[in-house]
């Protein structure tokens, strides 16, 4: 009820997109890149999860910051809203309408505009595929820094509007800090023109920042400079399975001591998620079929000497098996074998989505008290037949908590009465996070205030004026409702 009476409020300052409008719209990005019809329209109304479905009229595909700079000032002007799109994979139901604003679909701006190999960094456009990119600086020495599984679809400008997290954030920390320069267009139409690449560049205030994790409400990014590590010339990767999660934690903390330098990533998952994996996804087998464990974690190293780590990994998992707390593993040979053991944890989110009705959390809780939330709350969803799936970015403190039940969204409220908002307070006791890295899109702005105080919230939205005072971008979304006399159609002009 909180979640509809936030959306209403959101739009109610708007107004839907006319005949006249389409037409100056079509007069800036060419009648080609205009979409109006129901059919193409559905994959621009429809999330990732088929859970959340828009009704625009409208997607525009504008093919430069121009282009992008002169529709937003039209909407602005004209109160119109708008939903920056980009891959359309968010898990927050972010990327759509919540009504007919226009959809604003960044995927014809995919220029690679420089790579500096010296320096290393990229230059690009907002709508370049995350595994373009990849395949772009691997061919000239260097990785992207950062890999999730949604990379064959997601966009940097994606990536960088939600602060996605993903596979090697343990690795290469948090696009706030490697994003050298941003190019974001405000709701009028103002370009701002950040696209430096330099290291250090401390002249007051960060603007960049505020874009990153903003969930276009803010701004639209349409371009990026972005840090370039050297690619690992080793890269090795084991799977280990232990009987419990304090013996797979242990196991991490092994890992960071012996692995240190080398260490590129740690992630876990639970059995009934390699069950689901193994059940639902084509290809995909247990790699450890002779000892069913209650966890695993996959455990990489990458480095720039293939012996030294090798080693290194061999006497890790030899510490850890001696020690009793994992009770299988295995290290894989080739490329093959690695490739199938991260298919089997990059492809869970895909396996969920072929259960029926997810109901996803994205989490950040003390290391400690990570897996107790997925015990609780298969506990508390067994009398509703739920099936409970618990995974993640275990070196970021991060769970994916996940309770599937067959059937459509919405069907059974009761399941949803019995998750939330007790999940969200449970998280909010503990000091965790409601969203540890898929954002807040339009799944939880009634729940902000479980992870942010209400100083902070009231800055946010200050700064939503600011930037947007007609609240035109991406409405709905991220905010829950400002306070009565500071709504933005109070003081509209
Ligand atoms: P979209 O889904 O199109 O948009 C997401 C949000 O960003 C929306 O609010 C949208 O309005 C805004 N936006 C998009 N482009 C722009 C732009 N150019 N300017 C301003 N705002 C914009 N996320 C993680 O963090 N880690 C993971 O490991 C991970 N794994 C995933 C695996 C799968 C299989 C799937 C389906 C999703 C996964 N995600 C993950 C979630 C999702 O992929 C990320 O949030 C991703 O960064 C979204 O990029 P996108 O281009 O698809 O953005
Ligand atoms: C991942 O880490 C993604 O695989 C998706 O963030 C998580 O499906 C999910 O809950
Ligand atoms: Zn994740």
């Amino acid at each position: 009820l909180g979640a509809t009476r936030n959306l209403r409020r959101a739009l109610s300052s708007l107004r839907s997109p006319t005949e006249l409008d389409v037409q100056h719209f079509a007069s800036i990005v060419g009648d080609g890149n205009v979409l109006t019809s129901p059919t193409d329209l559905e994959p621009y109304n429809t999330d990732w999860m088929r859970k959340y479905v828009g009704n625009s009229k409208l997607a525009l595909r504008p093919g430069s910051t121009a282009e992008v700079s002169r529709v937003l000032a039209h909407c602005h002007a004209e109160r119109i809203g708008v939903v920056p799109q980009g891959g359309n994979t968010g898990l927050v139901g972010g990327s759509v309408p919540v009504a007919d604003e226009v959809v604003l679909s960044l995927g014809r701006m995919d220029r690679v505009l420089s790579v500096d190999e010296d320096s290393g960094h990229l230059v690009c456009e907002a709508g370049c595929v995350l595994e373009a990119l990849q395949a772009h600086v691997a061919a000239r020495g260097h990785t992207m820094p950062l890999d999730l599984g949604a990379k064959g679809s997601c966009q940097i400008g994606g990536n960088i509007a939600t602060n996605a997290g993903g596979l090697r954030f343990l690795r290469y920390g948090s696009l706030h800090g490697s994003v050298l320069g941003l190019e974001a267009v405000l709701a009028d139409g103002t370009v701002l023109d950040g696209l430096t690449a330099l290291r250090k560049n401390n002249t007051g205030y960060d603007v960049k920042q505020l874009f990153i994790g903003s969930e276009g409400t803010l701004g639209v990014v349409t371009a990026c400079a972005l840090a370039l590590p050297r690619a690992p010339s080793s890269v090795h990767l084991a799977l280990l399975g232990a009987d419990s999660y304090a013996a797979l934690l242990r196991t991490f903390g092994v890992a960071r001591r012996r692995l240190a330098e080398v260490l590129s990533a740690a992630e876990f998952l639970d059995r009934a998620s390699l069950e689901l994996a193994c059940e639902k996804l084509d290809g995909v087998r247990d790699p450890l079929p002779g000892r069913p464990c209650a966890q695993y974690m996959l455990v990489e190293v990458s480095g720039s000497d293939a012996g030294h780590d090798e080693a290194k990994l061999s006497a890790f998992v030899d510490e850890a098996m001696e020690s009793g707390d994992v009770v299988d593993g295995t290290i894989a040979q080739d490329g093959a074998q690695s490739a199938a053991l991260w298919r089997l944890r990059e492809g869970i989110t895909e396996a969920l989505g072929r259960t029926g009705r997810v109901y996803k959390y994205d989490v950040s809780l003390p290391l400690a008290q990570l897996y107790d939330l997925v015990e609780e709350t298969r506990a508390r969803m067994a009398p509703h037949g739920a099936l409970v799936s618990g995974f993640g970015h275990l070196g970021d403190g991060n769970l994916h908590l996940n309770v599937c039940t067959p059937g459509a969204f919405d069907a059974d409220a009761a399941v949803a009465a019995a998750i939330e908002p007790w999940v969200f307070e449970y998280i909010a006791e503990r000091r965790g996070s409601i969203s540890a890295e898929h954002g807040v899109g339009v799944m939880k702005p009634h729940v902000l205030h479980l992870s942010k105080r209400p100083p902070v919230i009231g800055v946010m939205h200050a700064l939503k004026r600011l930037l947007d005072p007609h609240g035109i971008l991406n409405p709905g979304k991220v905010l829950p409702p400002p306070p009565e006399d500071e709504r933005p159609w109070r003081s509209a002009s």
